[in-house]
């Protein structure tokens, strides 16, 4: 999943794509580096960041998501919290939601979903955008995260939406410190009791230039690694900024994981030469 962020104040890229050419040149690029989808959004949730009224945020991503599918690109998610928006952009030709609240904020959300019959992305955050970075506590991080995701599937299934649509989000910075983030990456594989399938986005975020006191100009490796470790845990969606060395970094990791099913079909299904040089 490539992000494509059309706001002047994203915390990696505000301002880049906040011109709807742009925004839709940069969608396409996301495409042909080997996005499988690309999501779609107008309010940065860092820290700080002022709410976005969303007649102001329509106006930011539909036109984006209408010209994108006037030029065939692949599947779209629109990144947004509010059911006005999500609706504008599935008429636009949004293919799913990807609704970082988990359906908690709006409580039109979950329905609209339903009515519509599009997957959702639930995405786990604590508390709400203003209050979530002020010292969260977990004394069990990942076993909160998972029983209130569990909370989302059952809110997403009380207003109509069938489970089979629902794809699950840890919330990688989101109402987490870097220590909890990075528990969460540890502990990946617990979600999979849940039985759907898992997005993460740890791309270019601050555990990371935590952990390696780096810029978020220079997280490209810390991302690489957290890549790496959340595919081989099991995820089936990354959501990031820098897809073309992402494609490299998911396709090694699927190969590996293939490998351990059945290594001799894995090398000539991925071509990979035979013999057994050093390099
Ligand atoms: N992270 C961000 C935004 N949306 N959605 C999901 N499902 N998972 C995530 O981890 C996630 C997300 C934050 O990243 P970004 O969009 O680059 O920044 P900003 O919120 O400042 O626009």
């Amino acid at each position: 999943m490539g992000v494509l962020n059309v706001t002047p104040d994203s915390f990696s890229d505000g301002g880049l794509f906040l011109d709807p050419e742009a925004a839709v040149a940069r969608g396409l690029d996301l495409f042909e580096a080997g996005a499988d989808l690309v999501d779609v959004g107008g309010e940065s949730t860092r820290p700080g960041a002022p709410a976005v009224p969303p007649q102001e945020e329509r106006r930011r991503v539909v036109p984006v998501i209408r010209e994108l599918r006037r030029h065939g690109a692949g599947l779209l998610s629109v990144d947004t919290t509010k059911s006005e928006v999500a609706r504008a952009a599935l008429d636009a030709g949004a293919d799913l939601v990807n609704d970082v609240s988990g359906f908690r904020f709006d409580p039109e959300m979950a329905g609209l979903v339903a009515r519509q019959g599009v997957p959702a992305v639930l995405m786990h955050l604590r508390g709400d955008f203003g209050g979530m970075h002020r010292e969260p506590r977990y004394r069990d991080v990942m076993g909160e995260v998972t029983a209130e995701l569990r909370e989302s599937m059952a809110r997403a299934e009380r207003a109509g939406v069938a489970r089979g649509q629902l794809i699950l989000d840890p919330g990688v910075g989101f109402a987490k410190d870097a220590g909890h983030s990075l528990a969460v990456l540890a502990r990946l594989p617990e979600l999979q009791a849940l039985d759907r399938p898992v997005l993460v986005g740890p791309s270019r975020k601050s555990f990371i230039g935590k952990t390696l006191d780096l810029p978020v100009g220079q997280r490209l490796m810390g991302t690489a690694a957290a890549v790496a470790a959340v595919v081989l845990g099991g995820a089936h969606l990354v959501r990031v900024h820098d897809v073309p060395e992402m494609v490299q970094v998911v396709r090694l990791c699927d190969a590996i994981l293939s490998s351990a099913a059945a290594p001799d079909e894995v090398a000539e299904t991925a071509g990979i030469a035979s013999g057994s040089g050093g390099d």
